[in-house]
């Protein structure tokens, strides 16, 4: 049984490990945004900035739709589980990593940005996370892994978890889908009791045998193993769904640094009522991990909006390492789909996203690595003897991409259900309903004299 939060902070071993939890969700999660109080004021709603304008978009027709997991036929899922487990189990010219561990391996380097691991050319900070790219980086990542589903497969498009829909978890959780709950491993949670995870034990991703040098804790670098690891809703991880006030929050703001942030979960309202300010924080996207990977985190700074993540449990829990859970992908569906809709709603194209003064890959232009034509190279980044560099073989798409080149998703060639069709389509929908509703009250009226 463990004893993960009878830890004392009094000893060197707590120490040591907060220290390394700090600088290690400093690095991954906190963007650079607070000040020295560790409140982020954005600008007040009345300050000059870009006007809204209605977007100039209308959506094809037949645009492939990524729809939610709760939506999809028994053939739907099925098609997406094969078409993943065929990336996992196909290794080209017989290199060492799988279709689908490129794409681990290329997360797992988005962390390896810093000099002293051997990085060299521009890029600052960390390309996919922590910064303004997290959302661009990661809607190229998903379309990157959706195109070679649809090389498996063309019928697929990548699922999304709504995480505040009450059942998308359990019917992610299926056998016949994404398998279930881990198990048999214990946790002791002081105050909230004994909880069970571990080892996903049915379904196909219970055959996969993970790389244990592309699977382990982001903390310690020590290996997770072989098997895929969840320890789904154990506290403070146990708030599911995540409640819609969190989504209206992150809808309030007209600030897109503000909103990459509020997702990622880097920052969080610091008083509901308060609009302007934000903390340091673990909410949305970070959270939403922790519901599938079941981190150990320090309450004593919960409450001042700094989370110590004390341990790591299962592989969605591990920053770098979570692509190798499938659920990744229906997760990271859901982030790029609350982008789309807050694009849709007034925020859309280069206005709303940063031009100038981020860290090199972060700016509206920059290209974002590795979509940089070798611009930038990462240094090593895991807890293996092998260098990972050495294992990954480029981005799929051998093409220069910047933020700006993914800002419209509908060119990018997909849309998600449930988002309106392009606001003018809407505006000339709403103008023929309110035309036909004069008439009828013309007629009705007419009747009635
Ligand atoms: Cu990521």
């Amino acid at each position: 049984m463990l004893q993960r939060f009878k830890l004392s902070k009094k000893t060197t071993l707590a120490a040591f490990v907060g220290l390394v939890a700090v600088v290690a969700i400093a690095v991954i999660l906190f963007p650079r945004l607070t000040n020295s109080s560790g409140v982020y004021h954005p600008p007040p709603p009345d300050a000059p900035g870009p006007a809204l304008v209605f977007p100039s978009f209308s959506q094809p027709a037949n645009l492939p739709q990524r729809k939610s997991a709760t939506v999809l036929t028994s053939a739907e899922r099925t098609a997406f589980v094969n078409a993943v487990d065929t990336l996992q189990s196909t290794h080209p010219n017989n290199s060492q990593l799988s279709l689908y561990e490129q794409f681990v391996v290329q997360h797992i380097l988005t962390m390896g940005f810093r000099q002293s691991l051997g990085a060299k050319g521009p890029a600052r900070g960390n390309p996919a996370h922590s910064y303004p790219a997290f959302l661009p980086w990661h809607r190229q990542f998903l379309l990157d892994f959706e195109q070679a589903l649809q090389a498996v497969d063309p019928s697929v498009t990548i699922p999304y978890w709504d995480w505040t829909d009450p059942d998308a978890l359990d019917t992610i959780l299926q056998d016949d889908f994404l398998g279930p709950v881990g198990m048999g491993t214990f946790v002791e949670v002081a105050g909230k009791g004994r909880f069970e995870g571990g080892e996903v034990k049915t379904s196909p991703f219970s055959r996969w045998q993970l790389s244990e040098a592309l699977h382990f804790d982001a903390i310690t670098l020590v290996s997770l193993g072989p098997h895929l690891l969840r320890f789904v809703k154990i506290p403070p991880f146990d708030q599911y769904p995540i409640p819609q006030s969190a989504i209206d929050a992150l809808f309030r703001t007209d600030n897109y640094e503000v909103f990459n942030a509020l997702i990622e979960g880097a920052l969080v309202p610091a008083v509901a009522d308060n609009k302007q300010d934000y903390q340091l924080g673990w909410a949305l996207h970070a959270f939403a991990h922790s519901v599938i990977g079941g981190s150990q985190v320090d309450w004593d700074d919960w409450d001042q909006g700094i989370a110590h993540q004390l341990d790591i449990l299962g592989t969605m829990d591990s920053v770098p390492s979570s692509p190798y859970d499938p659920i990744f992908w229906l997760h990271h569906a859901n982030v790029d789909r609350l982008w789309a809709q807050w694009q849709d709603q007034g925020h859309s194209g280069p206005d709303f996203y940063p031009a100038a003064n981020k860290p090199f890959g972060h700016n509206l232009t920059d290209p974002m690595w590795p979509w940089d034509d070798g611009l930038s190279t990462p240094g090593n980044y895991g807890p293996s003897t092998t260098d990972l560099r050495t294992l990954y073989a480029g981005p799929p798409v051998n093409k220069v991409v910047s933020a700006k080149d993914v800002l419209d998703f509908r060119q990018l060639g997909y849309t998600y259900t449930g988002l309106e069709t392009g606001l003018e389509k809407d505006l000339e929908t709403g103008l023929e309903e309110t035309a036909k509703t004069a008439q009828r009250e013309t007629t009705s009226s007419g009747g009635r004299s």
